[in-house]
């Protein structure tokens, strides 16, 4: 095509590469959640469906993205992580945030229906926000997950607490909130349970851990998987076997079968079950 004199504006266009060999953590947030889940009398703390719909978006999300090998969520958050060695768009930051947040937004208002069927979306419709962040270790990593769903039990213990002594001890707000301030983990499930005769380790697990969705490879044997090759070491017959080699892997985390699981990830015992997922060796 010729060039027009317009030409120059693509110059003002900046590059957003994210720096190679890190992992990638994009997390995405609902856009006024608290308004959007009282416009739809979502249930507190926690509303099944509600998570149910983010779970389900978040696997089409992973479905169409086979390069992302993990995700996380609670409340109207999601985390997707890309392995350190991903190169798709070629690691464009904006082009991976908007893409992921856009593909789970359309998924979120067409799944809709399905988990609230007796409440038809309107206007305004639900949005998200999105930032990618970068880790250089695995230990970063893992903290990173440990964070969230640290969060996820901190809040899920205090949700709990707090609408349980609204809920059913009739308290308003103000007195449950004065009442919290302050409190140990052990003083709320002290509360949960002589008042309410609540046992909070009964509550259930998707609302104390959050969910972590994944792929299976349920014939890996764990401990069968390689770990980290030497990229610096490789000759340039190497580095081509091991392109091959990736885009078979691509495919076949492609195929592989994508669950929702509420698990524990802060323990090593998740990530040494699985060494596929770190590895990237499917
Ligand atoms: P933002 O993210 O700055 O646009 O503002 P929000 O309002 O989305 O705030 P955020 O993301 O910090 O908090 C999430 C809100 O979503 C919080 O007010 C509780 C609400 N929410 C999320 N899941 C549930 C649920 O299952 N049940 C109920 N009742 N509310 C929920
Ligand atoms: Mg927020
Ligand atoms: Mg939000
Ligand atoms: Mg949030
Ligand atoms: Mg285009």
């Amino acid at each position: 095509m010729a060039n027009s004199k317009y030409e120059y504006v693509k110059a003002f266009e900046q590059p957003d590469l994210l720096l190679p060999n890190t992992w990638i953590v994009v997390r995405i947030d609902g856009r006024g959640f608290h308004k959007f889940s009282d416009k739809y009398a979502f249930e507190k703390p926690n509303d099944r469906r509600a998570l149910d719909l983010m779970n389900a978006a978040a696997m089409k999300v992973m479905s169409e993205l086979p390069d992302i090998f993990i995700a996380y969520g609670i409340s109207d958050e999601y985390s997707f992580v890309f392995h350190k060695s991903c190169t798709l768009f070629e690691r464009r930051s904006s082009k991976l945030v908007t893409t992921i947040v856009s593909t789970f937004t359309a998924y979120y208002v067409h799944l809709w229906s399905n988990f609230f069927p007796d409440l038809p979306l309107t206007a305004p419709l639900p949005s998200f926000d999105g930032r990618a962040v970068q880790y250089p270790s695995v230990q970063n990593l893992r903290d990173y997950m440990s964070w969230r769903q640290v969060d996820c039990h901190i809040n899920n213990l205090y949700n709990t607490t707090f609408w349980a002594l609204i809920q059913n001890g009739g308290m308003d707000a103000k007195t449950a909130e004065k009442e919290l301030a302050g409190s140990l983990a052990a003083d709320k499930n002290e509360i949960l349970f002589s008042r309410f005769k609540i046992n909070y380790n009964n509550e259930p697990e998707m609302y104390k851990k959050g969910s972590v969705v994944f792929r299976d490879y349920e014939l890996v044997e764990p401990g069968t998987v390689e770990l980290e090759d030497d990229e610096s070491a490789k000759t340039v017959e190497e580095a081509a076997l091991s392109k091959t080699q990736a885009e078979k892997d691509r495919k076949r985390r492609a195929k592989a079968r994508i669950t929702v699981q509420h698990v524990d990830m802060i323990k090593d015992e998740f990530w040494e079950r699985r060494p596929w997922l770190l590895s990237n060796k499917p």
